[in-house]
């Protein structure tokens, strides 16, 4: 058992540039630390990242409120600790404290509770057994609000590797073929200046069938020359391009405009052509039936509710009773504390869905993102490929494969 003896918070960076917040936790023998990471493409369901008042406001709970009742607290888990959050908190979503500030301080007194009994965080999280390391789904090409709506309207071009042996292999596999697509791009789009988005993919002038053509060219010189193959999808975030008055997405730099229907027909036709295997968000955040319907079509393939289910158990229920997709995003920011998290967690692979915990475009060095997919058991991890704060998840996924060894496997992904 940890007892919290201190807590200290302030305001720090994101990846973006933005104001976050860190929250350190202190225990008799123990520390933890965390900070909250924020998303630029946000789910309307998702819980508030701050109150109605900002950043200022959860400053304000954490001192007044948060750090007061938590002082004192004597905790074995999560649930205790995230139990005392919702009770502060008193409303279903986080949105008097702010899922900022509630996650920093579960994921900060869980590490702590894990420095206390010398355990690393994954281990404290869940007792396991942790015989499962997540694949990495890496982000090679990108747009949307990740590049300042400039680039593609598509916002992820996504790889992940198959039949990698380890996650070393699997993550130096994906920055091989990362950099190798930056070096077609760099010959086929004349107006490519090596420039990276907020998830460090790279930015393109190129329209979607040109990008996925890259990326299978690409996959294919990596292939001959390491012997890696990939698999390719797309994070449509198509709430982002959704227009709910109208009812049409809208692509603006291809200047077309989609009905519902001739959206899922688009997104057919593009995994057909390039033999996409992942789906993420093709369609918005409500429409659970479209997502039934292409989980029919798309046999074989990974359908995955990002802001449709927005990491929320109850709206993961209705979907895997409606067989809406059959993979889903967990970003524990999305519900705000570690046990809301795992709730989510556990209907997902109840519904025989493929998890995939991921971080948000607006991340920080805190590498605890890859304790929590490997604590839970999670299949893949959505983390970037570049950049110090996307690094900061995978170097970490290394090391405990590292202290697992004998133990887990990669997940093997068909
Ligand atoms: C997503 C995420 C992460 P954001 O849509 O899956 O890639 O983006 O954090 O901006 O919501
Ligand atoms: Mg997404």
């Amino acid at each position: 058992m940890a007892v919290i003896k201190d807590i200290k918070w302030r305001v720090v960076a994101n990846s973006r540039g933005e104001e976050t917040l860190e929250v350190e936790i202190f225990t008799e023998g123990g520390r933890g630390s965390f900070c909250a990471p924020s998303g630029a493409s946000v789910g309307r369901f998702e819980a508030p990242a701050f109150p109605k008042g900002g950043i200022s406001e959860s400053l304000r709970v954490l001192r007044n409120d948060i750090s007061p009742s938590l002082a004192g607290l004597e905790y074995g888990s999560c649930r205790e600790v995230d139990e005392a959050l919702r009770e502060i908190d008193g409303t279903t979503n986080y949105s008097k404290v702010g899922a900022s500030a509630s996650l920093a301080v579960s994921v900060a007194a869980a590490e702590a509770g894990a420095s206390e009994e010398h355990l690393p965080l994954f281990a404290w999280i869940s007792g396991g057994p942790h015989h499962r390391l997540p694949v990495p789904l890496g982000n090679v090409v990108g747009g949307g609000e990740h590049s300042l709506g400039r680039a593609s309207d598509i916002q992820e071009f996504l790889a992940y590797p198959l039949g990698a042996s380890s996650v070393r292999q699997a993550v130096f596999s994906l920055l091989a073929l990362h950099r190798e697509v930056g070096r077609l791009l760099s010959k086929r789009d004349d107006c490519f200046l090596g420039g990276r988005n907020d998830e460090g993919a790279w930015s393109s002038s190129l329209n979607e069938e040109e990008i996925l053509q890259v990326l299978a060219e690409a996959a294919d010189c990596v292939q001959s020359r390491d012997g890696q193959k990939f698999a390719f999808g797309l994070d449509v975030a198509a709430s982002s391009i959704w227009d709910r008055e109208d009812r049409v997405y809208i692509y603006r730099k291809s200047n077309a405009t989609r009905t519902r229907d001739e959206q899922m027909g688009f997104i057919l036709d593009l995994a057909q052509e390039f033999g996409l295997t992942y789906l993420e968000d093709p369609l918005e955040e409500d429409d659970f039936d479209g997502f039934q319907r292409l989980t029919t079509e798309m046999s074989g393939a990974l359908v995955c509710g990002d802001d449709l289910y927005v990491t929320n158990a109850s709206r993961l229920r209705r979907g895997v009773e409606e067989g809406a997709g059959n993979a889903v995003i967990i970003k524990p920011n999305q519900v705000g504390d570690l046990t809301s998290t795992e709730e989510a967690v556990l209907v997902a692979r109840k519904g025989g869905f493929t998890i995939i915990v991921s971080h948000r475009s607006g991340e920080t060095t805190s590498a605890h993102l890859a304790h929590i997919a490997v604590g839970f058991g999670a299949e893949m991890i959505k983390a970037g490929i570049v950049g110090g704060e996307r690094l900061a998840k995978l170097n970490e996924l290394m090391w405990i494969e590292e202290q697992l060894t004998g133990k887990a496997k990669l997940t093997s992904i068909a």
